[in-house]
């Protein structure tokens, strides 16, 4: 069993795009970094833990959205095909390793789930059943074409919807970093404001808002979810999953609340 000491007894996972690939190269998988994820998530679900994981885009989603503008200067819900179908070959991959694992990985593409780009307007009931019957939800940041336009929806805002919709104990964000650096290269142990801070941030192609957004969500939803927000890299995830101090793991979210 995950041990009584184990904050995270539950978690969402996001494992960021440029975790599981190379942003560097178009469709490009990482496959010895998914591997490892798979494999310690196994060993997480096998000792009576649950999960639900979202991935993000990486070089397959941002590129291809790239790619469309660069190419037409405008996106349209007539490109909503093409940069669905290139996250579904992300997706199909993930959701390989993860079965390849013996992880019951089970897909749920937002285009199918989300009437509108945001994500109160996602069903979620899908998700919360497999979840229930202890399968893996899988799902991703993806286009959806809405007002004859297309819009991003980013695996970072599911992942904070679903922390609370799931009841999860944990909201992890798996960056390449071991946690939020700062531009002096300081790796921050809590993150309480975005105010005056500098960030170490990659100029790799992002067309949902990088880190900075990222944070910005998850400092939102910091002031109403009483779990544990915290961004790591998967060193930290793996140590997390074996139920250790989430202090020294990463960076914990949490932005200063009122009543503190
Ligand atoms: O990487 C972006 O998802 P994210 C998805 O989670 C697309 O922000 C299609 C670029």
């Amino acid at each position: 069993m995950v041990t009584t000491q184990n904050k995270c007894k539950s978690i969402v996972v996001k494992f960021g795009g440029s975790v599981i690939t190379d942003k560097t190269k178009s469709y490009t998988i990482k496959h010895d970094v998914l591997d490892r994820l798979a494999k310690i998530t196994k060993e997480y679900l096998e000792e009576g833990g649950k999960i639900a994981i979202v991935h993000g885009g990486g070089s397959f989603g941002h590129h291809e959205v790239k790619r469309i503008e660069e190419e037409k200067g405008v996106l349209e819900s007539s490109d909503a095909p093409q940069i669905q179908y290139s996250m579904l070959l992300l997706a199909l991959e993930v959701s390989k390793t993860l079965l390849k694992h013996g992880i019951p990985a089970v897909l749920h593409p937002p285009h199918t789930l989300c009437d509108k780009p945001t994500v109160k307007d996602c069903r979620m009931s899908p998700i919360i059943r497999d979840y229930a019957q202890s399968l893996v939800p899988v799902t991703y940041g993806d286009a959806i074409p809405y007002d004859d336009k297309i819009y991003i929806i980013s695996g970072d805002d599911l992942a904070a919807a679903l922390v609370s919709i799931l009841s999860t104990d944990c909201l992890v964000y798996v960056i390449d970093e071991p946690g939020v650096m700062t531009s002096e290269g300081k790796i921050l142990e809590t993150l309480t404001s975005l105010k005056n801070l500098e960030l170490r941030e990659d100029n790799k192609i992002d067309v949902t808002g990088g880190l900075r957004k990222k944070l910005e969500t998850a400092l939102e939803l910091s002031h109403h979810y009483r779990g544990t927000i915290i961004i790591t890299n998967p060193d930290g995830f793996e140590k997390i999953l074996k139920g250790q101090d989430i202090k020294s793991v990463g960076t914990v979210i949490r932005a200063t609340r009122s009543e503190d």
